[in-house]
């Protein structure tokens, strides 16, 4: 009677080490992924330049469409002086909100206006605001055009 129960316990004990052995090693954790860097690409086109040209007939073209940061640049090839500048004559106020006797005096310190502020050959201005901004010349106010200001262009 001992001896099958001393049988029974050796079987046991033989089974459950041989499991203890045989139960293999846990797995592997997978191996951690390299994150990908971010880019550094731009998210918005270079923004074009635009030139207008100023003759004894007027702007040309006298309205374009440009993306937010474009830059316009008015030549003047006529016989006449040429000031560009904001809408509405005379103050000038429409795209920065500035008049003429406050953006023109000298010692300004707020941003680049849209007025050239005198009469000049050419004049370059860049346009951030979203919009449409009437233009004139300030010298002939019945010459004018508008620049059309859009969001800028997503690559
Ligand atoms: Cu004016």
């Amino acid at each position: 009677m001992n001896g099958k129960i001393l049988g029974i316990v050796a079987v046991v004990l033989v089974v459950l080490g041989g499991w203890y052995v045989f139960q293999g090693t846990p797995a592997q954790a997978p191996a951690a992924t390299t994150p990908t860097p971010a880019t550094t690409t731009p998210t918005t086109a270079t923004a074009p330049s635009v030139t207008i040209t100023y003759t004894n007939q007027g702007f040309s073209p006298e309205s374009v469409t440009v993306p937010s940061g474009a830059t316009v640049t008015f030549v003047n090839q006529s016989s006449n002086k040429m000031w560009v500048a904001s809408d509405p004559h005379p103050t000038h106020q429409g795209y920065d909100g500035t008049t003429r006797s406050q953006h023109c005096a000298a010692g300004y310190t707020g941003p680049a206006p849209f007025d050239q502020c005198s009469a000049g050959d050419s004049f370059s201005f860049t346009f951030i605001k979203i919009g449409t901004w009437g233009y004139h010349n300030h010298g002939a106010p019945s010459n004018k055009g508008s620049i059309t200001v859009t969001p800028p262009t997503p690559i």
